[in-house]
């Protein structure tokens, strides 16, 4: 989707190289929320909030994914986040260093609990939608896996700020990396969304106790209805049927029952709201994580063969959060409510 913008939703993101970035940065200005860096690009100081994922692309150096909105977002920084926002919309996005006194658990909630505190303040409490990279995840540390300690850290954050959310988690992913800070960024709206499960899979907020003392906080994937356009964001989403794991050790085959779970998803969504989200090139971005770069041009051959070619998904090293998964995707489907 080399050049092409997206302006005609309340939200829409594009993948783009770093030099149409920089070319676009003042026609796009009035209406950037915020630009996430994958890989290594350092650009100039701009207006709104720029984060360094620590993910690194296959295809290139760096590209850049930029979040834009019809409304001219105001910026700030409160309590360490970097926040964009406008009548009905926010971003906001931190990096935090772990040092050898804390656990990752609490690091974890403690960003949480600001994250929270900061939205419901605004008057931003409904998430739609958190990425999370989480450097180490698949190390033990203290005796349990770091994912673990994450999920034990966002899980109390959920329940001491937002008791009253139950089961309407936002849409997520959670990565890791070699080495770095931990960094989340996140979209929130005034008003809720509708999340969605996929019915061949244990909702993650009900996985039983083998995959760690807490469970995922995170739905599969979430819709959301602004005046004219709909947004459905889809979680990470991986080579797992009920709650096992799927096709260990053979990437293409993971590949294939994760886009068969993206389409799950759509259909579910499609149940849920009434809307269709096909996934044509138009309408549809998508992010491929993929944990040894050995694997790269077999994935690449599997996503090109099942989506066309058209549907450029941006490939990204990166651990996943159960050891024997080699690849999970994620992406974001628009569509016009008056089609
Ligand atoms: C899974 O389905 C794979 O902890 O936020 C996917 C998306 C996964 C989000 C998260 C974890 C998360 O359980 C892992």
């Amino acid at each position: 989707m080399n050049g092409k913008i997206a302006m005609s939703s309340a939200v829409a993101v594009n993948l783009l190289p770093t030099d149409t970035y920089l070319e676009m940065a003042e026609a796009t200005r009035l209406q950037t929320l915020a630009a996430i860096v994958h890989g290594d690009f350092d650009p100039p100081s701009l207006p709104w909030p720029q984060v360094h994922s620590g993910l690194r692309p296959f295809e290139a150096a760096a590209r850049v994914e930029v979040w834009h909105t019809r409304r001219p977002p105001s910026y700030e920084e409160e309590d360490g986040f970097q926040i964009a926002s406008t009548e009905d919309l926010v971003f906001a996005a931190a990096n935090a260093e772990q040092s050898d006194a804390v656990a990752l658990s609490s690091l974890v909630e403690d960003l949480y609990l600001r994250l929270l505190r900061i939205l419901e303040s605004r008057d931003f409490p409904h998430l739609l939608r958190v990425w999370n990279v989480v450097p180490g995840i698949n190390q033990e540390q203290n005796g349990l896996e770091r994912y673990r300690q994450f999920c034990i850290g966002r899980h109390d954050a959920f329940s001491r700020q937002m008791p009253a959310l139950g089961e309407r988690y936002p849409s997520a992913s959670a990565v890791g990396t070699h080495s770095g800070e931990l960094c989340i960024y996140v979209l929130a709206a005034r008003h809720p969304g509708v999340p969605v499960e996929n019915p061949e899979q244990v909702s993650a907020y009900r996985y039983p106790p083998q995959y760690g003392p807490r469970s995922p906080s995170f739905s599969r994937a979430l819709v959301k209805s602004w005046d004219d356009e709909t947004n459905l964001f889809l979680s990470g989403t991986a080579s797992i049927l009920g709650h096992s794991s799927l096709h260990a050790g053979q990437p293409g085959l993971q590949t294939e029952e994760s886009l068969r779970n993206l389409q799950r998803l759509t259909d579910s969504a499609e149940h849920v709201s009434g809307v269709a989200f096909p996934l044509d090139p138009l309408s549809t971005s998508l992010k491929a994580f993929i944990r040894n770069a050995s694997d790269y041009s077999g994935i690449r051959e599997v996503l090109d063969r099942n989506l066309g070619k058209d549907i450029d998904v941006l490939c990204l090293e990166a651990d996943l959060c159960r050891k024997e998964l080699l690849v999970e995707m994620e992406g974001v489907v628009s569509a016009s409510l008056n089609l």
